[in-house]
């Protein structure tokens, strides 16, 4: 990344009024990187600057409450209202995509102010985006984590951090990049470089941790034991049913050795179909469970779709005549 652009970000930002915020059902990178900014922000802006939240993901608010106990001094405060009026210029972290963020709990209200991406994933530059000062975006998608970008800002300035920042970035990284899993060299030095005795990488560990509601791992264990195993060649698909949890329990039949998971659940006016299939088999011979579940949607009273490797599907249809339909359907890509 050419570092004039952190020049070219900062002087233009200093003097305005600013709002920091993510994608809905913000999980923790985007959390820390929005409160990250807002830290090295401080320093150089002397205007408000907000963060603005709308849903907080269950694992979030489970970390913001142990990271609170830990660090009782340091006080979260961002808003789940907002109004466009009080600002200049909108920074969108952790995502650059307009559509998963919601305003004041609707996603028709309308980004009015200009905005800045700061974004890890791919962006696709030939989509025009109205507003978007586009020569502003920080996006880098070899790293890891949005929090990873901004802590070059830090380390471009000289800035210092304090511990609880500390602590919240190694979290925001580790967490993003599956403990390392999707990182490179880079991503364990930047980690490596911020621990010390005030960041213990086992105290992160617990502070990750999170219990399991026993409602869902009933769920679990009852999707376990009904399970139906078919046999195609050298491929397991596993049929069950539960009547909530649907996505988790489809997960976690992957994870026992399942290569594809449907997991169904009736209900008195609409039946719900969650599957999932391991990437690699998506990838070896074509199945896109998400393509699978949208064209079935069409005749089945229902709405549907999702990824090659995870979908879901909500109708009305008679159920037996469905489930068929799908199996076959994911048979014949085996
Ligand atoms: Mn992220």
């Amino acid at each position: 990344m050419l570092y004039s652009k952190y020049e070219d970000f900062l002087t233009f930002l200093k003097g305005k009024k600013i709002l920091i915020t993510t994608h809905d059902l913000v999980d923790i990178d985007g959390f820390v990187s929005c409160y990250a900014l807002r830290f090295f922000l401080i320093q150089h802006c002397n205007k408000p600057i907000s963060i603005f939240f709308s849903e907080l993901s269950k694992h979030t608010k489970n970390f913001m409450l142990r990271f609170s106990e830990k660090f009782p001094e340091f006080h979260f405060n961002h808003k789940s209202e907002v109004n466009f009026s009080e600002f200049d210029v909108c920074i969108i972290n952790d995502t650059n995509d307009l559509s998963q963020i919601q305003f004041n709990c609707s996603k028709t209200i309308k980004l009015e102010i200009p905005y800045i991406f700061i974004d890890h994933h791919h962006f696709g530059k030939n989509i025009l985006k109205n507003g978007n000062i586009s020569s502003l975006n920080l996006i880098n998608d070899n790293v890891s984590s949005t929090t990873e970008i901004i802590l070059e800002l830090f380390e471009y300035y000289s800035q210092n951090l304090t511990t609880p920042y500390k602590n919240l970035i190694v979290t925001a990284i580790l967490t993003d990049s599956g403990f390392f899993k999707y990182g490179n060299n880079q991503t364990i030095k930047k980690v490596s470089n911020l621990l010390d005795e005030e960041v213990n990488f086992q105290q992160l560990l617990l502070m990750l941790k999170t219990d399991v509601d026993i409602s869902e791992r009933i769920a679990k264990i009852k999707g376990l034991q009904r399970v139906k195993l078919i046999r195609k060649g050298d491929y397991l698909i596993g049929i069950s049913n539960v009547s909530s949890f649907g996505a988790s329990v489809a997960s976690m039949l992957i994870k026992t050795g399942f290569d594809i998971s449907i997991i169904y659940s009736k209900e008195k006016d609409k039946n719900m179909i969650n599957s999932r299939a391991k990437k690699s088999i998506c990838m070896k011979t074509g199945l896109h469970l998400g393509k699978i579940f949208e064209e079935i949607s069409e005749y089945s009273e229902g709405s549907g779709g999702g990824h090659d490797g995870a979908a879901a599907l909500t109708f009305k249809a008679d159920f037996d005549t469905v489930l068929l339909k799908i199996v076959e359907r994911i048979k014949h890509f085996l």
